[in-house]
């Protein structure tokens, strides 16, 4: 999802498709049993059988792409397969309870994109703020490779305060380990370089790793504290195109996962999804654009004494088509409930999917190609789901819907439909919905907040906060230019909300949560498409050509 040379790659790939503009029920009822943690689709499912291990498994079929149908019955519009460690099996079940932890992380910062499971919290701790003004911090230099530097789509920044003792093991300078209340900034660039800084300063913190390739997607930092980086590939220039996972004891890489995959459906392989970590079982969930759904034990073994980390993955790959797969892949990052999973792909198919026996639970149209990440939010012990589509597959001009679901069941709660356009032609760069919503907190905790790129005009867009519980319209922000950086909020200790919101033309607006309202802006000179990851009142974000920013909120 970057745009120009990205897109023309891209194009080659897929076929142009029509994709039907009406939205449709979800395609199942399914009973649920909700258990302590666990929710699940299947009335007999038992646990534990085994971790992790092969169940049923077959054959080794590497080469099979015929699809079994697993749910007989029960999900007539999707069709899938399972491969534990590139055999097919026939079922699988984890002897472990495979739902997520409450809280994400056991230390501060902001380790993946959105910041937890639920996608819901880019800014981390409270934003003191008086005089309701952005101001440059410091900005930094990346290199300039064929696809320019800094950062693109979704290009959000991890910021880590490490554990001390993990701190005093890693190849970090020394100034740094010494220094009191270091927080790091590990952004990776379009330059192929992962780069570390320190928050405060804007200096290097240490060598960055060079993966000699553009880098388009969202580092994710290990949840438990542990040096281990997870990063994706956007575009293939040297060698093979994948998933990376580097020790941040020495930058060793540890273990890749070759996107170009013969067990999927599409021959691309990058990775523009940020995946998530599981503290509690030592598990990563991950979506690919070659079409796979990756649930992968780490195996992790962390000897801090020995200064040394190894991971021994064994992988799960998720394989399906349903009625509307004209173009496999995934390019949002998965959110996830419990043991319940979420994501969506370029044909607009959105999925629910349970970790316990990584069988669908339903699936939902989504009217075009979903990029944007879901977020989830817990209300009376059920998840709601937040979603919005693109206009791509639809054509020149089309419509966004933005959308509340049931989590368990795909029911639509409320629908709204904008109309939005398109760039196509060789070189597309699409509208409705690239940007993740908010789901307001504190004094917006009755708002979601959605953009729409290429609303009303062409270069033109729309920042929009519905009311949670009915979609109606609470304000709205027409914008002159056109947002694929997802808005994020800050909030004061007294629970004052304030939205953070980066243009196509490199402006940074700081607005106020509850009217709409503009308080400031600057320009940082070039298109930002990059996310912002917010640190109490340091706001960190880059632009597609060139430079990282820190902003301070004041
Ligand atoms: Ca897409
Ligand atoms: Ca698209």
């Amino acid at each position: 999802m970057v745009k120009r040379k990205t897109l023309l790659i891209t194009l080659c790939i897929i076929m142009a498709t029509c994709c039907s503009c009406n939205p449709k029920a979800p395609n199942k009822k399914n009973k649920f049993h909700k258990g302590k943690h666990l929710y699940s689709a299947d009335s007999k499912q038992t646990l534990p059988t085994l971790s992790h291990g092969v169940l049923n498994s077959n054959e080794n079929n590497k080469n099979d792409k015929k699809l079994l149908y697993l749910d007989n019955g029960t999900l007539p519009n999707i069709k899938y397969s399972l491969f534990l460690n590139n055999a097919l099996i026939k079922s699988y079940t984890s002897k472990e309870d495979t739902s997520f932890p409450k809280k994400y992380s056991t230390i501060d910062g902001i380790l993946t994109f959105r910041g937890d499971n639920l996608r819901n919290s880019p800014s981390f701790g409270t934003c003191n703020i008086k005089e309701e003004k952005l101001q440059e911090k410091w900005h930094f230099n990346t290199n300039s490779g064929t696809w320019g530097g800094g950062a693109g789509w979704t290009g959000q920044p991890s910021i880590v305060k490490w554990p001390k003792d993990v701190l005093k093991i890693m190849n970090i300078k020394d100034k740094f380990k010494n220094k009191d209340n270091f927080v790091e900034v590990i952004y990776a660039s379009l330059d192929g370089h992962i780069y570390f800084i320190d928050l405060e300063t804007g200096e290097e913190t240490r060598n960055p790793i060079n993966i000699n390739n553009p880098i388009k997607g969202s580092v994710s930092i290990d949840p438990r504290g542990y040096p281990l980086l997870y990063v994706g590939q956007g575009i293939p220039e040297k060698g093979a195109i994948g998933y990376r996972i580097f020790s941040l004891i020495d930058s060793s890489l540890l273990y890749f996962i070759d996107g170009r995959d013969g067990l999927a459906l599409r021959n691309w392989g990058a990775f523009d999804s940020s995946p998530l970590i599981n503290r509690k079982n030592d598990s990563l969930i991950l979506c690919g654009e070659n079409g796979l759904f990756y649930n992968i034990k780490l195996n992790t073994d962390f000897k801090i004494e020995h200064k040394k980390i190894s991971i021994k993955p064994e992988v799960i790959k998720y394989r399906y088509t349903t009625k509307k797969t004209p173009e496999q892949g995934m390019e949002n990052s998965p959110a996830v409930y419990k043991n319940l999973v979420y994501f969506g792909d370029n044909s607009g198919n959105i999925q629910c999917i349970n970790l316990q026996n990584m069988k669908p639970i339903w699936t939902f149209d989504n009217t075009d190609d979903t990029d944007a990440t879901i977020t989830i939010e817990e209300e009376n012990g059920k998840p709601y789901i937040y979603t919005a589509n693109e206009v791509d597959k639809q054509g020149a001009k089309g419509i966004c819907n933005l959308r509340k679901l049931d989590g368990l069941t795909g029911k639509v709660i409320f629908e709204k439909s904008f109309e939005a356009m398109s760039l196509l032609g060789k070189s597309p760069v699409n509208g409705g919905a690239l940007a993740t919503n908010i789901i307001g907190k504190n004094d917006i905790e009755n708002l979601v907040i959605f953009n729409i790129a290429r609303y009303k005009n062409f270069n033109g867009g729309i920042l929009l906060a519905l009311d949670k519980k009915t979609g109606k319209e609470a304000w709205r922000l027409e914008m002159d230019n056109y947002c694929w950086s997802s808005p994020a909020a800050v909030y004061t200790s007294k629970g004052k909300s304030y939205i953070i919101q980066g243009d196509s033309t490199g402006n940074l607006f700081l607005i106020e949560g509850t009217s709409g309202k503009v308080l400031h802006s600057i320009n940082l000179g070039s298109n930002i498409e990059s996310s912002p990851a917010i640190y109490e009142n340091t706001i960190v974000l880059a632009t597609r050509w060139g430079k990282f920013f820190a902003i301070k909120v004041k």
